[in-house]
Formats: C-alpha cells, sequence, structure tokens
C-alpha cells in the first residue's frame, strides 16, 4: 500500500528513546525517503519538509501538549495540505438524471471503476444503470455486463457496432426513458501513456456529442508523478471533470500520482483500492493522511490539541470572570468538565495545569471528583438552555424536574446549584487572585 511505512516511522518517533532533536531529525530522514520512494516530486518533498522545519522554529506548542506530539501534528497538517487539504469532494450528482463518462487510456481501470461507481451509488440509494461504449475489446461488455449482474445493476450494450457515440446514445435514451437517475458510460480509452493527447481528442469528440453532466478522467496510480501531465491537460480541456485514482493498493508510487494531481488543481473524487467492487472509496485527504501515519497516534493527538485549545478557551473565561469582565455560566462548567474528561484522568490533567502539580489531592477525593463530574453532567443534561444560562430562574419544582430526568435526588442538583453560587461568588471576591484551580476543583 502506498506510504505505508510512514506508520512505523510515527511509532518510532513517538515512542523511541531519542533526545527530541534527533528524533525529529531522523523522523524528517523517513519522510524524505518513503515520499521518494512513493515517487512524490523531490522538489516537493523538499519544500515539504522545509516548511515543516520552519514551522518548528517559528510556532510553539500548545502548552500541554508534549513536543512530538505537537510535531505529528504539524506533519499531518503538511501532508493533509500535499494531498488536498480540508475539502471533501462533493461526490452526488447536482441534479437528475445525471450522466457520467468515464475516460482513461486502457487498463487503467475504467471498466472496473464503472462498476464499483455504480455500486457505490446504488447503495446511496440511487437508480443507477451501465452503459458499455468500448468498441475495440470485445470482452468489454462481457466484463461490465458480468460486473453488472454482480451489483444488479442494469447494463446496455450493442455487441458488434463500432460506433460508441452512437452506442452511448442509444443506452442513454434507454435508461432516461426508464426512469435511472444516474447512466454512467465506459469507454475504450487509448493503449498507452504517451497517447494522452489522442486520449482527450477522442475524450472531447464523445463528450461534445453525448453531453455528460460530468467526465471522469481514470488514472491508474502507478504512473506516479507522470499524472501531472495528464491530470494537467485533462483538467485544461475538460472544466466539468473530475479524476479517480485506481490501484493504490497494488503500487508504491501512489503518493506521486496523488500529489501531482491535486497539484494540477484538478478534484480527485474517488480513489481505488483493489479489484473487488468495495474497494473503492470517496477520496478525502484528512481520513487518507490519518490513515497512513497510524489512525489511532493521529486522532488521539487531534483530539488532545483540540481539548486544550478548548481548555484554554475556557480558562481564558475564569480569567476574565476573574476580573470582573464576564460572568460563569453553567454551561461554561458544563464545557469544562466535558473537556477536562476528554483530557483524560484528572490526576493527570491537574498535573499539566500551571499551580496544580504543587497541591496533593488524597486519591478518594480525586475518585469522588470524577464521580461527582459524571453526576453534575447528568444534572446539567437535563436541564435546559435557558436554566443553563441563568440558573436563577430554577425553583422548587424545576429542581425536581430536573433531578427525575437525570436520575439523581434532588439534594444532588441542589448542590451543584450551591457550587455555581459560591462559585460565582468567590470568583468576585477573589478578583485578581489566580489560585483558581482550588476553586474549580475543590469539592
Ligand atoms: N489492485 C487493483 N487492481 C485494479 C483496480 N482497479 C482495476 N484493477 C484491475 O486492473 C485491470 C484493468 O482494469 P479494467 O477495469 O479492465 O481497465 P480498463 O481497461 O480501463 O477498463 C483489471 O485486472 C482490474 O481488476 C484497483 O483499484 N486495484
Ligand atoms: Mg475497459
Amino acid at each position: 500500500m502506498v506510504l505505508d511505512k510512514l506508520k512505523d516511522a510515527v511509532r518510532k518517533f513517538l515512542t523511541g528513546s531519542n533526545v527530541y532533536e534527533k528524533a525529529v531529525n531522523d523522523f524528517l530522514n523517513d519522510l524524505t525517503i518513503e515520499l521518494i520512494r512513493s515517487d512524490v516530486n523531490v522538489k516537493v518533498v523538499a519544500n515539504l519538509t522545509e516548511r515543516i522545519r520552519n514551522r518548528l522554529t517559528n510556532e510553539k506548542p500548545p502548552s500541554m501538549i508534549e513536543r512530538k506530539e505537537w510535531f505529528i501534528s504539524i506533519v499531518y497538517d503538511e501532508l493533509v495540505k500535499l494531498f488536498g487539504g480540508d475539502k471533501e469532494p462533493d461526490v452526488f450528482p447536482s441534479k437528475f438524471p445525471y450522466i457520467i463518462l468515464l475516460v482513461g487510456v486502457q487498463g487503467s481501470g475504467k471498466t472496473t471503476t464503472a462498476g464499483k461507481l455504480a455500486l457505490f451509488y446504488k447503495e446511496k440509494g440511487y437508480k443507477v444503470a451501465l452503459v458499455g461504449a468500448d468498441v475495440y475489446r470485445p470482452a468489454a461488455l462481457d466484463q461490465l455486463t458480468q460486473l453488472g449482474q454482480q451489483i444488479k445493476v442494469p447494463v446496455y450494450g450493442e455487441p458488434g457496432n463500432q460506433d460508441a457515440v452512437k452506442i452511448a446514445k442509444n443506452g442513454i435514451e434507454k435508461f432516461l426513458k426508464e426512469g435511472y437517475q444516474i447512466v454512467i458510460i465506459d469507454t475504450a480509452g487509448r493503449h498507452g501513456y504517451g497517447e494522452e493527447q489522442k486520449l482527450l481528442e477522442e475524450m472531447k469528440n464523445i463528450y461534445e456529442t453525448i453531453k455528460p453532466d460530468e467526465v471522469m478522467l481514470v488514472i491508474d496510480a502507478s504512473i506516479g508523478q507522470k499524472a501531472y501531465a495528464l491530470a494537467q491537460q485533462f483538467h485544461q480541456v475538460s472544466p466539468i471533470g473530475s479524476i479517480i485514482v485506481t490501484k493504490l493498493d497494488g503500487t508504491a508510487k501512489g503518493g506521486g500520482a496523488l500529489s501531482a494531481v491535486v497539484a494540477t488543481g484538478a478534484t480527485i473524487k474517488f480513489i481505488g483500492t483493489g479489484e473487488k467492487l468495495e474497494d473503492f472509496e470517496v477520496f478525502n485527504p484528512k481520513r487518507f493522511i490519518s490513515r497512513i501515519l497510524g489512525m489511532g497516534d493521529i486522532e488521539t493527538i487531534l483530539e488532545k490539541i483540540k481539548s486544550v485549545q478548548e481548555y484554554e478557551e475556557i480558562q481564558k473565561k475564569v480569567e476574565d470572570a476573574l476580573t470582573g469582565k464576564g460572568k460563569l455560566t453553567l454551561r461554561d462548567i458544563y464545557k469544562q468538565i466535558i473537556t477536562v474528561r476528554k483530557m483524560g484522568p484528572l490526576r493527570k490533567v491537574l498535573q499539566l495545569v500551571p499551580g496544580f502539580s504543587m497541591l496533593t489531592i488524597p486519591d478518594e477525593q480525586l475518585k469522588l471528583s470524577e464521580e461527582k463530574m459524571n453526576k453534575w453532567l447528568h444534572i446539567m443534561d437535563s436541564m435546559t438552555y435557558k436554566e443553563l444560562d441563568d440558573p436563577s430562574v430554577i425553583d422548587r419544582s424545576r429542581i425536581r424536574r430536573i433531578a427525575y430526568g437525570a436520575g439523581v435526588s434532588p439534594e444532588d442538583v441542589k448542590e451543584l446549584l450551591q457550587y455555581y453560587d459560591v462559585l460565582n461568588k468567590t470568583l468576585k471576591n477573589l478578583r485578581r487572585r489566580k489560585d483558581l484551580g482550588k476553586l474549580l476543583f475543590k469539592q
């Protein structure tokens, strides 16, 4: 699979005992080697590692995040950019009926992809049909027909007819009459790379007569960065075009193919990752890179960074409350508890908060805090937004309702409200004093 050694490099980096600077250098070396092995353009790789190094020098890790984790998050970020950035392509038809024309050189995987696409849309609930317009290879129609049978999608073809455009037209007409929503046309394509120009001319021909809603160019990932020239020409002649990169499972060069296509500005909509019809997915750069770097590790790190950012936001609110600029609502407290929980066991979290490491909190008390946090979350879940924002409206009957909804006693609800009152009063008294930790986590 593409870039499959990066996962090991990430593991090695995160768990290794090398000093940070050396670990970073080793990782960047591994990254360079792996990207070049994957046929990503050498200049592109050099730029990438330089950008990563620059960010390491110019940016600071968020507080409470280990440097190593921060480094990996930067690598993730830059790789995502290289492979298309934030956007997940829109793969759903903008209108009905929707005609898709598949083009690409022979052997790139068009016919297989026609089947995969048909299955993809069928599973999403669309009424899909296939048209076989490859007139050069007699077996092509059989291949498509078999795929169609497998997924129970009708296939139109005219064995013996040499006029691909005519077949396509007939097929579309028939299926539109029958109420099909998406019609996918499989074409012949040219023999090999080097014949791209002819391929594009041919495509233009069919395209002008058939007027499909979308043309999808199928590119075999094993051509690596050569995909750049092809995708660029295609992108220029076909404003309604998108790209499918196939065989990412069978080649080391897939990284090169993907990054090259992205660099042309063309949209990669799908990727093929195997011979089976299910081996097909919408191309999402973030998901793709997470998988390559090791889903578990990456998600944990990104989640943690997000939690810290949220935590800092709340800290700021607390500071504002302390300096008299704002007031804490129950909603803030709710958010804070959720955030703290996401960050791990309370003791560990507290150790990270400046000032807290000095505090020694007995174990039973910590355990109590965890239980109490749970209870309070349930209670706040049973409150309305109005109640969360302004607890003063909570009277006895509301307390009963909330307690009932949360499965706790009214005393528990009262305790939370008291805590809230005390907190805000104390905040008022303590303005400018910064030992908020004690306040927020005391029993
Ligand atoms: N490993 C792998 N093989 C693929 C993939 N897509 C297509 N193939 C294989 O590539 C070969 C050519 O595919 P085909 O659909 O006939 O290409 P066409 O000539 O463009 O229509 C077939 O053996 C397919 O099974 C893929 O994503 N992964
Ligand atoms: Mg074919």
